[in-house]
């Protein structure tokens, strides 16, 4: 066009050389797309807008609302990869949905991203801890009233979907829900930060997490880890002392949000007042809601069993409520579950998930005409047997317990002994690593299967305690949440407590050389002893004195076959992933000094009085344990 407008002579306006190439907007030219992208920003109740990203294929037509109320940048989420193609600018997981006439929004919650208003982090409902008009599950009210009412192409049936955060967010629409809302997906929800997701674990607190304080609230849009001057977070960490010096050396106490965390080191009220397990069990199941979570989730393990827990008593006809969990790490049901680690399995579990399971389970409450389904109550995938498998209750098993016993071993039968423990250092200066050092948390497929990381480099330590068991005779399936009940004493007046249920796999494996001997954890878990009193009460421990400690492990589906063998592992550091005990009793472990962290003689106790033991969920119960324990 230019060269024929030059040759007819026609004068046109130059673009000025020093017009500057950067700074005019670009929309890119989508008219050979196969989809409809909108960018909108929603009016909430109190005038703040939401910035919200609306995209479906050409011509869809009474398309059933798909809805994701995120932190991690809805913009993004809408522009995977500069394409035409739908498939293309969505998330994988996204693909069964929107090929199928889905409509697919993504929004960014208040105050991150695009969004206005202001962001707290995990926000807390309307009330004590909330006295603004807004809160996640009326944003999510708003929200869904206006799509339905101005998203043209849509049937007005909404269902709302999202891992972590957006799985919070997505339990946080069921309470007082839109009546539009025919349907939920919480994935990997965080729901209680402080008993079991995301900043600690029964009192222990994941100081590797303050990165993601920097990433989310440094700034606006996406900001970066803490500007540390070394990659490995294990020597990183011990210099720095306690997790509060480190807050302190990088300044990163300007930040609100890690300021919050700080002042509540114990689960007083302001934890307790936002646990949404409970804050949902107190109100009706009005929504079909399928909770899903991974077996091995780093990161919030804990959520998805409790909401469960919390919902399933008023699910009478087992038709409202289903529990889901995939051979998955965290979020991992939203991208290729064929394998994790060194583990394979059976396909791409994930997308069976999607496709066999969520894609029909949303079409029967989203779409006029669609099959029914008979939704599973609950869906497991049987690790080790590499099958999906249906239950109408989680724990499908019968508790057996599993007692540590004489010469490092396990035994069904309870200890007969009048006195006695194992002993072992527990040096706070030498603090037992997570996973082999150097740690490096932005390793992301490190931390991401990190649950299924090989045992053994802790096993030979001299500070972990490690009972097996013989070769199993039979398989042992193990269904639910595994309980540790642990005796143990210390010599000092604080102490952390880590119990690692472990399926050991046959030493010789030549097809599989990466599965010989390999240590995999079914479910590990921590408990810092200043709580077994309380979590609202934390004090100190009486040197010398055995305390029962009794906590959750994770939920899993694990089969374990013949021949492999049973392991647990005791240790007192799990590190830089949670913070180190002092080891001394002081008010607050954030601002232990250096004096405080001293070495104690840890004790495991396993006789008459004091039977530690693990209580095991097992398919069959006691006669199943012994065909495959054989005691
Ligand atoms: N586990 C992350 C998180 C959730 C909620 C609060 C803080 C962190 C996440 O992956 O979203």
């Amino acid at each position: 066009l230019v060269t024929a407008l030059l040759m007819a002579g026609t004068a046109t306006a130059q673009t000025a050389t020093m017009t500057p190439d950067i700074g005019t907007p670009f929309n890119a030219v989508t008219a050979e797309a196969d989809y409809i992208r909108r960018e909108v920003m929603i009016p909430m109740r109190d005038g703040v807008k939401l910035y919200t990203v609306i995209v479906m294929k050409k011509g869809t037509q009474d398309g059933p609302i798909l809805l994701t109320r995120t932190v991690y940048n809805a913009a993004r989420n809408t522009s995977r990869n500069p394409s035409q193609q739908i498939t293309e600018i969505l998330p994988v997981s996204d693909r069964e949905f929107v090929t199928d006439g889905y409509i697919r929004v993504y929004q960014d919650v208040r105050g991150r991203n695009k969004s206005e208003g202001d962001y707290v982090m995990t926000r807390p409902l309307k009330g004590p801890l909330n006295p603004t008009p807004v809160d996640h599950s009326t944003d999510a009210y708003d929200t869904i009233d206006w799509l339905v009412k101005n998203v043209k192409e849509s049937n007005g049936n909404v269902a709302i979907t999202g891992s972590s955060y957006p799985g919070f967010t997505s339990l946080m629409a069921l309470v007082d829900p839109h009546p539009a809302l025919k349907a939920a997906v919480p994935m990997s929800p965080m729901v209680d930060g402080w008993i079991g997701d995301d900043w600690f674990h029964n009192g222990a607190f994941r100081q590797t997490m303050l990165d993601y304080f920097t990433g989310q609230t440094a700034s606006k849009n996406d900001g970066d880890p803490v500007a540390m001057g070394r990659r490995d977070y294990y020597a990183e960490y011990l210099a720095a002392g306690s997790a509060g010096a480190y807050v302190e050396k990088y300044g990163l106490d300007q930040l609100p949000g890690v300021r919050k965390l700080m002042e509540h080191p114990a689960y007083d009220s302001w934890w307790q007042g936002q646990a949404l397990d409970k804050i949902l069990g107190g109100r009706p199941l009005t929504v079909p809601t399928m909770l899903v979570v991974g077996q091995w989730d780093q990161e919030d393990s804990y959520g998805a069993p409790a909401v469960y827990r919390a919902l399933e008593p008023k699910d009478k006809d087992n038709k409202l409520l289903s529990l889901v969990i995939g051979p998955w790490r965290h979020s991992g049901v939203n991208y290729d579950g064929s394998s994790l680690g060194v583990l394979r399995f059976a396909g791409d579990t994930g997308l069976q998930f999607r496709r066999d399971v969520m894609k029909p389970f949303l079409d029967s409450h989203l779409r006029a005409n669609a099959k029914p389904f008979d939704a599973p109550p609950v869906l497991t995938y049987a690790v080790g047997a590499d099958r999906w498998e249906r239950h109408d209750r989680f724990p499908a098993g019968e508790t057996v317990n599993l007692y540590l016993d004489d010469r490092f071993s396990l035994s069904l039968n309870a200890p007969a002994a009048k006195s006695a423990h194992d002993d072992y250092v527990s040096d706070p200066a030498h603090p037992v690593p997570f996973v082999p050092v150097p740690v490096n948390m932005r390793d992301r497929p490190m931390w991401g299967a990190w649950l299924v990381s090989d045992q053994r480099h802790a096993s030979t330590r001299p500070d972990v305690v490690a009972y097996v068991s013989a070769p199993l005779q039979a398989p042992l399936q193990i269904h639910g949440q595994p309980e540790a009940n642990l005796f143990a004493s210390t010599s000092g007046t604080d102490s952390d407590w880590v119990v690692k249920l472990i399926d050991v796999f046959p030493e010789e494996n030549s097809d599989k050389p990466e599965l010989a001997g390999l240590q995999l954890g079914i479910g590990m878990e921590i408990f810092r002893g200043r709580y077994v009193k309380g979590f609202d009460t934390p004090g100190p421990l009486t040197p010398g004195k055995a305390e029962r400690y009794r906590f959750l492990l994770p939920g899993v589906n694990h089969v374990i076959p013949a021949g492999h063998r049973l392991m647990v592992q005791v240790q007192s550091s799990w590190f830089p992933l949670y913070d180190r005990n002092p080891q001394t009793f002081v008010p607050n472990i954030f601002h232990a000094q250096s004096k405080d962290y001293v070495k104690a003689t840890q004790g495991v106790w396993r006789d008459a009085v004091r039977p530690s033991h693990i209580a095991i969920p097992v398919v069959g119960g006691a006669a199943a344990a012994k065909a495959a324990l054989g005691n």
